[in-house]
């Protein structure tokens, strides 16, 4: 078993840099800020950190909008900073992965001020210029090349009245899309990649790397989506993994990571990939990735209106959903686990409760994610059961998805405030972004001045040094959890097998390797649970529990207290 590659015993801790901790008072998380908590991390005892963007960046989309990708945005502090960080995880025995967004730049990047400067530009040609729609006057509605929807609300085409033409964004009109299509293009990606390598960093995490190879016909047209509600079409057909997708990876891999040290890590975002895609993409001989992020589950509690409008989760399709992805990449290929990161709520608001049962549903809700095999992720304040962020006013949103989406709604006006502050408060990108809640004081030891988004006033209660000192906290499990990993080759490699798939409220699976095997059980429920889990667990060794007593198996069956997480063992 053990020619396995690293990352199938490592977990990954995901820090969001701009609320992390602030080490100069002006509310917003820097990298010296990152130097004071090392040691909360080795305590934690992940194995890789992995940065969202501190590049330079206008901020339009938090740092998702790069206008230098060698250089450190001065918010964060500078690239000496930078190195200091790397050096002492590294000293630690921590990876450092970098965020890598490649999809699009910053409207401000140098590449995209020549590029718009005139129809004539070298670079013209590295991002997605068309002229209007046949027929129609450019700079007038309904006149953008294609009818495609952005990410972020509206079309994904900026008209440039200087050049008389549309570039493409699919997310805001900051972020213009690369063209992938031009060699030119893919050899300064790589070229940039290549420096980060040589400074010394482990790997990258890939901003919606399956957007990059959109479909272009031979006239050099794009085509229309289908018609969604409004104006607009669903162009995602159109630029989800593309016709050349598959090839430029294995370009990027060739030029950037052959001949490379072992050790590197390679994940990629991949909004809209079904388990044949993650086939595709993490089978080793194929060299793309070592893994990829799946949205299915994070979707199931979408709404008929979107995410904005949430419904209650079914259990049974997270079962399906995931026991989907395990079976998939059993045999090859490799999955990523995650229920947090910065563009989702909190997963004990979303599948727990983040009331009376904060503690028991946040340890149950890491306790299935970590027992499943791949490698799981940890988004910053997941391990301290912070919750949702609960912004009470529209005014409160900060999440540029967020905005646009408020500025869509009111200008369509069939939806009201109401309704719309609802779907905010349930799913806003916010959620994630509130600081990290390290003691009970004013701004939760995240700053000393105003923090750029409020601290969630439940810190004083919920914070990292109340958690460090009660041992049955969601830490100390999370400590546990990411112990178990190192230790136990079945919670690494075992095969994964699904049980009771129509169960309302209970998630169960067995781990096996060697004949060593393990039981998982966990309850999604306020309620006591009765489950039938089979013969051959009676008496079975409690590897871990999140209640005093925990549930043992008797007569083949076991009886889950509220949020109840057991994992139980036999050889
Ligand atoms: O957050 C989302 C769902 O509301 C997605 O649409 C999200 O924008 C998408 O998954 C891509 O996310 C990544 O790229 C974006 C950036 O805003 C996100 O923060 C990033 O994770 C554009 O770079």
């Amino acid at each position: 078993a053990d020619d396995a590659p690293w990352w199938t015993g490592a977990v990954v801790y995901q820090i969001y840099p701009r609320s992390f901790q602030d080490s100069d008072g002006d509310g917003v998380g820097d990298l010296r800020g990152v130097l004071q908590r090392i040691d909360h991390l080795v305590e934690l005892g992940v194995d890789v950190v992995w940065f969202s963007p501190i590049y330079r960046s206008p901020q339009d989309d938090n740092g998702y909008d790069i206008s230098d990708y060698q250089d450190v945005d001065q918010l964060f502090g500078t690239l000496e900073d930078l190195d200091e960080v790397v050096a002492a995880l590294h000293a630690r025995g921590i990876k450092v992965v970098m965020d890598l967004v490649v999809n699009h730049t910053s409207d401000e990047h140098p590449w995209f001020v020549e590029s718009r400067s005139s129809v004539d530009s070298p670079k013209r040609d590295w991002y997605w210029w068309r002229p209007a729609r046949p027929g129609m006057a450019p700079g007038t509605p309904g006149a953008e090349p294609t009818n495609w929807g952005s990410f972020f609300s509206g079309p994904t085409w900026e008209y440039d009245q200087a050049t008389g033409e549309y570039y493409l964004h699919l997310f805001s009109r900051k972020q213009p899309d690369l063209n992938w299509e031009n060699p030119q293009v893919r050899q300064a990606v790589y070229a940039m990649m290549r420096w980060w390598l040589d400074r010394g960093i482990d790997g990258f995490r890939m901003d919606v790397i399956n957007l990059i190879s959109k479909a272009v016909r031979e006239d050099g047209s794009l085509a229309d989506g289908p018609a969604t509600t409004g104006a607009l079409g669903d162009g995602s057909a159109q630029y989800t993994h593309g016709p050349r997708l598959h090839e430029f990876l294995q370009e990027m891999h060739h030029e950037v990571f052959d001949g490379r040290r072992d050790g590197l890590l390679l994940v990629g975002e991949t909004p809209g990939a079904t388990v044949e895609d993650g086939r595709l993409f993490t089978d080793p001989a194929r060299r793309e990735l070592d893994m990829v992020f799946t949205f299915e589950h994070v979707g199931l509690d979408h709404g008929p209106g979107g995410k904005y409008d949430p419904r209650p989760l079914d259990l049974r399709d997270l079962k399906a959903v995931l026991g989907r992805w395990q079976a998939g990449l059993a045999d090859v290929g490799w999955n990523s686990l995650y229920w947090d990161n910065h563009d989702q709520p909190r997963i004990v608001s979303r599948f727990g409760d983040d009331g009376e049962y904060r503690r028991e549903s946040a340890t149950m809700l890491a306790t299935v994610l970590h027992l499943h095999r791949g490698t799981p992720y940890v988004y910053q304040g997941e391990e301290l059961g912070m919750t949702n962020a609960h912004l009470r006013s529209l005014d409160d949103y900060r999440d540029i998805e967020a905005l646009r989406y408020v500025a869509q709604t009111r200008a369509q006006g069939h939806v009201s405030d109401d309704a719309v502050l609802a779907g905010l408060m349930a799913m806003s990108r916010d959620n994630a972004r509130t600081p990290v809640q390290w003691d009970a004081s004013r701004h939760a030891g995240f700053t000393t001045g105003e923090p750029w988004l409020p601290v969630n006033p439940n810190h004083r209660s919920v914070n990292a040094e109340a958690e460090r000192a009660d041992p049955s906290s969601v830490f100390h499990h999370y400590r546990r959890l990411i112990a178990l990993r190192h230790d136990d080759p079945v919670v690494r490699l075992g095969d994964f097998t699904m049980l009771l798939p129509e169960h309302p409220h209970v998630y169960a699976f067995t781990r096996a390797l060697d004949g060593v095997r393990l039981l998982v059980l966990g309850s999604f429920s306020g309620d006591e649970q009765a489950v039938e889990v089979g013969p051959g667990w009676d008496d079975a060794e409690v590897v871990l529990g999140n209640h005093a007593e925990p549930a043992r198996v008797a007569g083949g069956a076991a009886a889950l207290r509220p949020w109840e997480a057991v994992v139980l063992r036999t050889a």
